[in-house]
């Protein structure tokens, strides 16, 4: 094996590895803040895909989520929740406010409208 190849399987392994931790390592995971009122409330920016896209939120206690829309992509038009029923459009450029209370622990996913982008709910006792 020449000294190129043995750089070149060490430099392509370090690439490999980098892009594994990028993609799947560090995947943002947010506690939703409990408000005056009791209610859990978290922000989630909607471009290109929801940010964070991990949430955390107590089980039986209301949950507020603020769909920050920052894009006119037709892929983010709707979001749907299927564990909660529901589907809501979300308007270009504004603040779509959904209510849940979670009554179970668990995780949630909820996505666009055509299952392309993709987030969690993860309930929790
Ligand atoms: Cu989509």
């Amino acid at each position: 094996m020449t000294i190129d190849r043995i750089a070149a399987i060490v430099l392509g392994s370090l690439l490999c590895g980098f892009l594994y931790v990028f993609f799947f390592g560090r995947r943002p995971r947010v506690r939703a803040a409990v408000t005056e009122t009791g209610t859990q409330q978290v922000t989630i920016a909607v471009a290109g895909g929801y940010d964070p896209d991990v949430i955390v939120a107590k089980k039986d206690v209301p949950l507020r989520l603020v769909f920050d829309r920052r894009e006119a992509n037709p892929c983010s038009d709707e979001v749907i929740l299927p564990e909660f029923e529901v589907r809501r459009a979300l308007p270009a450029f504004e603040k779509t406010t959904i209510e849940v209370v979670p009554k179970r622990a668990g995780e949630f996913p909820f996505s666009c409208g055509m299952n392309m982008l993709h987030g969690t709910i993860k309930v929790v006792e």
